[in-house]
């Protein structure tokens, strides 16, 4: 993976802030693979491995799976793709996902891509969403909301303390937000 030495964003912000729908935007028109580790891990344990029932626990209470699991998930998936310009989205969650990745892989992000959004918005889109996600009911959304808050929030202060946040008001609609996403990826002479 460090002989591809993939760009690699990471796309970040509360659960519900917009990050799988305007990820498809951008892949639409900027070349990128869309990396969503939650969509990794969902499909991990539908597809039966060893770790399914762990993930599927962890899932359910809005905790974080163990950073080594969703590595070798997002490496593989690296990997098969080919790819060299990728999204990765809702990961890393904290501090030790984010140093792992970094130790594991070498590859740094470009910049980190930061949906900002209030958690009254984020409630009301995650229970009107409908898909059947077993972390779509209000206890769950609570939990992630806190682990959002406690863990993944000062991966986000890290990173800007590095100059890489790009921190964009996803409270808007989705066209309005996609305007703003796109201004960060079009070169800056078009
Ligand atoms: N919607 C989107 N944008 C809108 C807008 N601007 N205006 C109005 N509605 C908008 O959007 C959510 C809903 O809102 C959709 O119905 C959409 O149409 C609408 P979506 O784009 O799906 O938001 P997203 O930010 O992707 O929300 P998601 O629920 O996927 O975020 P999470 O971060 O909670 O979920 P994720 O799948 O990343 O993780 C799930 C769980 O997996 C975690 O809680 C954790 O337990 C585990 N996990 C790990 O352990 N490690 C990881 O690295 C990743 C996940
Ligand atoms: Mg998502």
């Amino acid at each position: 993976l460090a002989d591809l030495n993939p760009t690699v964003v990471f796309v970040l912000g509360g659960p519900g802030s917009g990050k799988g729908t305007q990820c498809a935007n951008i892949v639409e028109h900027f070349g990128f693979t869309h990396l969503s580790a939650g969509d990794l891990l969902r499909a991990e344990i539908k597809s039966g491995s060893e770790n399914g029932t762990m993930i599927s626990d962890m899932i359910k209470e809005g905790k974080i799976v163990p950073s080594e699991v969703t590595i070798k998930l997002l490496e593989r998936a690296m990997l098969e793709n080919g790819n060299d310009k990728f999204l990765i989205d809702g990961f890393p969650r904290n501090e030790e996902n984010r140093a792992a990745f970094e130790d594991v892989t070498k590859i740094g992000p470009s910049f980190v891509l930061y949906f900002d959004c209030s958690e009254e918005e984020m409630e009301r889109r995650l229970l009107s969403r409908n898909q059947g996600r077993e972390d779509d009911n209000i206890e769950t959304i609570r939990k992630r909301f806190k682990v959002f808050q406690e863990s993944s929030l000062p991966v986000i202060e890290y990173y800007n303390s590095k100059g890489k946040v790009r921190k964009i008001d996803a409270g808007r609609p989705i066209e309005e937000v996609y305007e703003s996403v796109k201004a960060i990826f079009a070169p800056k002479d078009e």
